[in-house]
């Protein structure tokens, strides 16, 4: 039987740790033996039996699994099945993810606005500045008396918010968040993280720096009068498909708002607890973003229910903004996690009534429009140290977030994929691959609350299935594994000329919704993704979706390590 690689057979395209659980799905109904094999074939390493078959409810496919947990030599292989055929090849070792956790953070300087990217931190992949963002004009939604509309302001910096060049302050909020949490979960494994960037020279690690590049835009974006945050720096219309540097729309910062402003606070409140470690480095910035984050709060108190309508906007004001619009019908839970940054920073106990108030209520996976299970793993990682009135909640907290884990590995046995990603058609979002990463984040959390393993192992599951054990095969992060995404919807990606995407970045992914028209093969939701550069509901990049994918690989890395 001659046999060839098969898309049949799902796995984790990079690879798996030596002691950890190794899982293939295979879309086959039947029974079989399969074989571990070197990379020649041509000796046979391992075997087993693809377990009993299980039927994809989303997709009617039959799926087994192959489990070769117990096989714990170090090496590259294939998985083979005689009627089947050849997985993609694979790596055992320790460490095995630590290029991904470089190169999903790297992507970070692929997004900057406002520098040249050269050719020796960015490679072929190098190119000219993009967005000076020097010469901002207010939009008529944002005038005061102190900034008439059309007046200019300077709001350099930034990361481009996705396969678009906007800057947007709600989808910073998380993924900052993310990243800041990152660094201050795992400090000494995410300082090991070197990515070759224009301040990796310097005493502050690379995570800190790509995040300082964010941060110093950000406090750009608050009014120094009021302390009010302008909703989002934007083009009235999105740009074509063209580089960054030859873009030449107006750009506008538009309607301070409270959702953008509490986000805001909680992102300063956090950085200003972990830029405190370098005061040498960075004089005063501690203090101006403790500075800012209560500036932005007291502006939020006085004005706390000011949505931003992008409707209602051009409806009286001209140019219509018609870019991303980041609209939030509920401010509930950025009240949650700007007074939780605020009051683990000062431990001034007049923020905690805001957390307390919700404490009944049951925690969902964090999205850019939900933020309130990042408060809870703020205050559960500062636990020991609260004050006194907020270490009385503690269990409470810590129940909150074991409980939607919990929720997440109930009936996990069912899915056929032995992913917690995926139990129901309801996971593929529009960007459903951070569902899947923020997922796993929630299980790394249990993990690091009550020491389960169970927690860590089906965090794993859902780094396999963003790196291929799914319903599509792909492995969802450019330049990794061997089938992942060639054409994202990314604007420098499509414009630079060079074939290969910018690499690091991860696709949105699977997402029945189809809201870009595009031509996709199916309308099945764990199947309906095309790697196509029309297609924003599926393979868009953002920001808030890496956070999440640096923050889980990162996270297992290091936990593997220790
Ligand atoms: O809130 C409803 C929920 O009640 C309902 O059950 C669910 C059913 O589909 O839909 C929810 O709304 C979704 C909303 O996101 C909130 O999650 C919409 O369907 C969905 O279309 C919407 O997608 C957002 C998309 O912009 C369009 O607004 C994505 O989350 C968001 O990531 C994406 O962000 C874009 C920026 O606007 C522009 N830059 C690129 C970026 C990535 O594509
Ligand atoms: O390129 C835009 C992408 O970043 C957004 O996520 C998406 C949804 O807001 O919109 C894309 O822009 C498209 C616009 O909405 C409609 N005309 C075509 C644009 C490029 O595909």
């Amino acid at each position: 039987l001659s046999q060839t690689t098969s898309d049949k057979i799902r796995l984790n395209q990079i690879g798996f740790y030596p002691n950890g659980p190794k899982t293939a799905a295979i879309i086959t109904a039947e029974e079989s033996s399969f074989y571990i094999l070197n990379t020649t074939h041509t000796d046979t390493l391992f075997s087993g039996k693809l377990q009993k078959p299980v039927t994809n409810a989303i997709s009617g496919k039959i799926v087994r699994l192959a489990d070769f947990s117990s096989f714990h030599k170090q090496g590259t292989f294939i998985l083979s099945i005689p009627a089947v055929g050849y997985s993609y090849p694979f790596t055992i070792k320790n460490n095995v993810h630590h290029l991904l956790a470089v190169s999903t953070l790297k992507s970070y300087y692929y997004q900057r606005a406002s520098i040249p990217l050269i050719s020796k931190f960015a490679g072929q992949w190098a190119r000219a500045e993009g967005h000076p963002d020097t010469q901002i004009l207010i939009h008529p939604s944002a005038a005061s008396a102190n900034h008439p509309a059309g007046t200019i302001i300077s709001s350099s910096r930034g990361w481009y918010d996705a396969g678009d060049y906007n800057k947007y302050i709600v989808n910073s909020g998380i993924t900052m968040g993310t990243l800041l949490s990152l660094y201050e979960d795992f400090p000494k494994y995410t300082e090991t993280i070197h990515t070759n960037i224009p301040e990796s020279q310097n005493a502050i690690p690379d995570l800190l720096d790509e995040i300082l590049w964010n941060l110093r835009w950000m406090l750009t974006m608050q009014d120094a009068e009021d302390g009010g945050v302008y909703h989002k720096l934007t083009n009235a219309s999105f740009d074509g498909m063209i580089m960054p540097d030859r873009t030449i729309k107006p750009r506008y910062v538009v309607k301070k708002n409270t959702i953008a402003t509490l986000d805001f606070a909680a992102v300063m409140a956090q950085a200003s607890r972990v830029f405190r470690k370098y005061p040498k480095q960075l004089p005063g910035l501690a203090d101006s973003c403790l500075q800012s984050a209560q500036k932005a709060w007291i502006w939020a108190q006085n004005n706390p229910e000011v949505l931003y309508q992008q409707n209602l906007i051009n409806q009286q004001n001209d140019p219509d903004i018609t870019t991303g619009s980041y609209e939030d019908k509920s401010n509930k839970d950025e009240w949650v996690w700007a007074a939780t940054e605020l009051y683990v920073t000062t431990k001034d106990n007049k923020y905690y009534p805001y957390i307390k108030q919700d404490l009944d209520n049951a925690l969902s996976i964090p999205s850019w429009n939900q933020v309130r299970t990042l408060a809870y793993y703020t205050l559960s990682r500062y636990g020991s140290t609260l004050t006194q009135t907020g270490k009385k909640d503690l269990p409470s907290i810590q129940k909150h977030i074991t409980s939607l884990a919990d929720n997440l590995l109930k009936d996990v046995e069912m899915q056929p994929y032995g992913t917690v990603m995926g139990k129901t058609a309801k996971d593929y979002i529009w960007g459903s691959n951070s569902l899947a990463a923020n997922q796993g984040i929630a299980l790394v959390y249990a993990y690091q609350i009550t020491h389960n393993s169970r927690y860590l192992h089906y965090a794993l599951s859902n780094l396999d299935f963003i790196l291929g054990r799914n319903g599509t095969g792909y492995c969802y992060v450019t330049g990794s594994g061997s089938k992942s995404p060639h054409h994202p919807h990314h604007r420098p990606s499509i414009a630079d000329g060079i074939d290969a995407p910018i690499p690091g970045l991860l696709a949105g992914g699977a997402n029945p919704g189809q809201q870009d028209k595009c031509e996709y093969p199916t309308t099945i939701a764990d199947e309906c993704y095309a790697d196509i550069d029309c297609s924003y509901a599926t393979n868009e990049i953002a920001i808030n979706w890496n956070a999440p994918m640096v923050y889980l690989v990162t996270a297992l890395e290091a936990l593997q390590r220790s």
